[in-house]
């Protein structure tokens, strides 16, 4: 089965107004077809709506960078996940290693936001990945495997074959030292094979896997030409326009 490749910047807490809008103008029209592949924007929260209105006619798309189980109520300082779906939002990406290192996030928390999530029609990114104590300690397999099946608990087939999940290694994060294509391969492997144990093989090969770590325009393709790597979650080769537009060069 082919699998459209999904090249998703993470702005993390970077940028002013002004900057976003710059960038999203600086993008804008010059990504390639959707049909050869999903360009998607995460930004913060804050920039979500004018972002949406400069793209409003554009191949590029958005994704919230998290957002919390419940739709409204007294949860000061939290994003709904049913007004992001009402700005047109078509991403929410949940559980990155850092939501749930400093803002300690569990599987069960991520789990209750895919849900919420995909019944306000957006698409869950689900991050994954281990530290490099697990990683050093032979442990990445039963580690992302005990992550994502906590993750998907209750889902259906056919939701968790439209979802798109995230393997990041902790330690390649932000650090320089990304894993390297074969490894990453390895792993996103690790995460079909589990989906698959979960729910068969139709849906481990619709699900759209992405390595995320230290990916720039120069190492995208490598990991793009891995059988089970179907995108990029890019943090820090994502915040200028030159280098982000780059990252999809590896379709033409
Ligand atoms: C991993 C990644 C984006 P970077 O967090 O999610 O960031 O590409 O800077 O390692």
């Amino acid at each position: 089965m082919s699998r459209k490749p999904i090249i998703a910047g993470n702005w993390k807490m970077n940028k002013t107004l002004a900057e976003a809008k710059a960038f999203a103008e600086a993008v804008k029209g010059k990504a390639p077809s959707a049909d050869l592949v999903d360009t998607v924007i995460g930004s913060p929260a804050l920039f979500l709506a004018p972002l949406a209105d400069i793209l409003k006619d554009d191949v590029i798309q958005l994704a919230a960078q998290n957002a919390y189980f419940e739709n409204a109520g007294a949860f000061t300082g939290e994003n709904s996940p049913a007004a992001i779906a009402d700005l047109g939002i078509e991403y929410i990406i949940i559980g990155h290693s850092e939501r749930r290192e400093y803002f300690h996030e569990t599987d069960e928390d991520i789990n209750k936001k895919a849900k919420a999530i995909i019944a306000n029609g957006v698409t869950p990114i689900i991050c994954c990945g281990e530290t490099l104590e697990t990683y050093e300690a032979g442990k990445t397999a039963e580690w992302v495997e005990g992550q994502i099946t906590a993750a998907l608990k209750d889902l259906t087939p056919e939701q968790v074959s439209n979802l798109v999940i995230a393997y990041e290694p902790i330690w390649a994060i932000g650090t320089g030292k990304s894993a390297d294509a074969n490894t990453a391969d390895e792993t996103c492997g690790v995460v079909r094979t589990t989906v698959e144990k979960l729910y068969g093989k139709a849906v481990s090969e619709a699900v759209r896997i992405q390595y995320g770590g230290s990916v720039k325009p120069e190492n995208v393709a490598e990991y793009m030409s891995k059988e089970n790597v179907d995108g990029a979650l890019v943090g820090g080769a994502s915040l200028e326009a030159d280098s982000f537009l780059a990252l999809l060069d590896f379709v033409k």
